[in-house]
């Protein structure tokens, strides 16, 4: 079965520093290294996805009138307010530098459309449009997705649940995520949503000694 790294939106802007930093953000970024080297010997190719906001989205609470952190409602569809991040071209948008981002086969935009979030990295929140992932991933013919990378609760989830939906058998890389948890509790509840599901859980070293070659 053909397989693929999927790596979640390794920006600068849910990293240290950023604007919307994920606690231990950055450690995903070498177990993410480790993967893309594994990938590049077994001959898996690796994709990358980046949230890729307009500075008018309404998912920016300044945008909408709301307070960070809070939840309302966008276009019918529940909505966390952020604080901006992720703005196209901008460099909280840019792969966390430390990422090989030569080792990347494919990177694909999300967050686009000013009127709905986008966490998955295949569809909007509303299921309206399509990224153009799940096509390159049906040209290599990849049956089985390795996941990880930034945050655990929203967009490592929406995109695992999702891959499972499109059919994918998924592996989740458990060292290579981290949560937002605006509740304590939101990576852990999201990692047993993903089990349940149907998506495996496994650390990296788990993954790669399955794989047929030493690094
Ligand atoms: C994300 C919140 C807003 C994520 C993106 O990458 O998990 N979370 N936009
Ligand atoms: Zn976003």
């Amino acid at each position: 079965m053909n397989s693929a790294l999927l790596l979640i939106d390794l920006q600068n802007d849910f990293c240290h520093g950023g604007a919307l930093a994920v606690a231990e953000g950055d450690e995903t970024i070498n177990v993410a290294n480790l993967a893309i080297a594994a990938c590049r010997h077994a001959n898996i190719p690796v994709a990358a996805s980046q949230d890729w906001h307009p500075a008018d989205h309404r998912s920016f609470a300044i945008n909408s009138s709301a307070e960070v952190g809070t939840v309302g409602e966008l276009e019918g569809l529940p909505q966390v307010w952020w604080p901006v991040h992720c703005v196209q071209n901008q460099p909280g948008a840019d792969f966390h530098p430390s990422l090989n981002t030569a080792g990347l086969d494919y990177i694909v935009h999300k967050g686009k459309d000013s009127s709905v979030d986008s966490y998955s990295a295949f569809f909007d929140n509303g299921k309206r449009a399509a990224t153009p992932l799940h096509d390159w991933l049906q040209n290599k013919q990849v049956e089985h997705l390795v996941v990880m990378g930034l945050a655990t609760d929203y967009c490592v989830k929406f995109s695992v649940l999702d891959a499972l939906e499109l059919g994918y058998e998924v592996t989740l890389i458990s060292d290579g995520c981290r949560g937002v948890n605006l509740d304590a509790d939101d990576s852990k509840k999201a990692v047993e949503q993903m089990q349940l599901a149907g998506a495996k859980v496994q650390s990296l070293a788990q993954w790669v000694s399955n794989l047929d070659f030493t690094l």
